[in-house]
């Protein structure tokens, strides 16, 4: 029983010693964003009494019971004065669930609620959910848009990984008791659809991400958007594409709207995630567009290239060479938090402010598409550079 507790003590300790820790800048900054050191959450963040049986009797040998593989994907949004994160926890058994951590400065000292979100089922369960989007809706409740995954009831007896992907929707006020409303029904499968945060003609808008099949974007053109009318019967009828997919970008195979865009006076400043594929598979970079502030369908500004690709140890993991984002949050004094997911296995926080990412979304040249244009607008830069130096510097 001594030892037993002793064992116990440590265990708590090391993991509060884990959420504590101070979260530095590093050394670089691009004048666009800060990154940190240390992740935000990973799976050594989940709560030890989600993970083990604390009782000396049922489980004498102190053994993990339902160990966590990885914290991920997370929305976010400010509540009461905090950050919160609604995480994508992946359990041992690959299924994730839905939970919330919480830190007073946004960076660091995210704590874990006592119990995961109970998301509600549909009269079709759900085998998977995650990525969930949060908005604040002027409606007056807090929406959960996320992907829900189940079997593909079409596929031959054999099959056992072709899966449907539809966009799962839930309510809440508090953010303990989730109300779930019928999944949106479109013309085809659906990942990363976001609620815009107002109404638009009177109507809900969301950010869609048409697709062939479950990986596969196929004749998805891209970034869509739809209108409904009635948000408990949710049905987009039509799509528009506000940003396509393009050969030869960093969204070339996939790309996704990632939380809701942060309303500027200059626009719409939207985060999104952009795919391609390569020898080592699928490559997930996050990039940055503007939208009319009156018609957010319609895109203003498109800085080519990645915001932020995957460096250093953010490369590796469950699916290597990935940054997935789901969270931001824009504080009243103009402070942004950019919440990422890196390689399906942690989540980071990058920090920086709507002034910033505005000059960036509004002067960062577009995609020049070819790599003689692409020389021509380098060179443009280092003559203007080479004459500015001769002159002040
Ligand atoms: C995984 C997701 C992934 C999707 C497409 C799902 O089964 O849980 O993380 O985005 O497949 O690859
Ligand atoms: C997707 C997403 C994410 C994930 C990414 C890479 O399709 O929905 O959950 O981060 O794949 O595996």
């Amino acid at each position: 029983m001594k030892a037993f507790n002793k064992k116990l003590d440590k265990l708590f300790d090391r993991h509060e010693k884990l959420i504590s820790k101070e979260n530095k800048p590093i050394k670089d900054f691009n004048g666009i964003y800060q990154r940190y050191k240390r992740p935000v959450l990973t799976a050594e963040h989940t709560p030890i009494f989600w993970r083990y049986d604390l009782n000396s009797k049922t489980n004498p040998l102190l053994q993990e019971r339902l160990g966590i593989n990885a914290v991920l994907n997370s929305g976010a949004m400010e509540w009461k004065g905090k950050i919160i994160l609604v995480a994508r926890v992946e359990g041992w058994d690959r299924k994730s669930f839905f939970a919330i951590a919480e830190s007073e400065n946004g960076i660091d000292n995210f704590r874990f609620w006592d119990y995961p979100v109970v998301m509600p089922e549909t009269e079709d369960p759900d085998t998977n959910v995650y990525d969930m989007r949060l908005t604040k809706h002027e409606d007056g409740y807090i929406y959960g848009i996320f992907c829900s995954e189940r079997k593909d009831p079409n596929a031959p007896a054999g099959d056992l990984s072709s899966a449907t992907a539809t966009a799962g929707i839930a309510r809440t006020r508090d953010l303990v008791k989730w109300e779930r409303l019928p999944d949106l029904k479109t013309k085809s499968q659906q990942r990363n659809v976001v609620l815009h945060p107002e109404f638009v003609d009177g109507k809900y808008a969301l950010y869609t991400r048409p697709q062939d099949g479950f990986i596969d974007t196929g004749s998805g053109g891209g970034i869509g958007w739809g209108l409904i009318d009635d948000i408990t019967k949710a049905e987009v009828k039509e799509e528009i594409i506000i940003d396509p997919r393009i050969y030869h970008t960093i969204k070339e195979v996939k790309n996704g709207q990632g939380p809701h865009p942060i309303k500027t006076k200059h626009g719409w400043l939207h985060m999104a995630h952009g795919v391609r594929n390569c020898a080592a598979g699928l490559r997930y970079v996050l990039y940055m567009f503007m939208t009319d502030l009156k018609e957010p369908w319609k895109l203003t500004y498109a800085p080519g290239g990645y915001f932020i690709a995957p460096e250093g140890d953010e490369r590796i993991g469950d699916v290597s060479n990935v940054l997935f984002t789901n969270g931001w949050v824009a504080r009243d004094n103009g402070e942004v938090f950019i919440y990422y997911g890196s390689s399906d296995t942690r989540m980071h926080v990058a920090t920086s402010t709507v002034e910033r990412l505005v000059n960036y979304v509004m002067n960062t040249p577009s995609d020049a598409l070819r790599t003689y244009a692409c020389v021509q607008q380098r060179n443009e830069l280092i003559s203007r550079n080479l004459e500015y130096m001769k002159k002040h510097l």
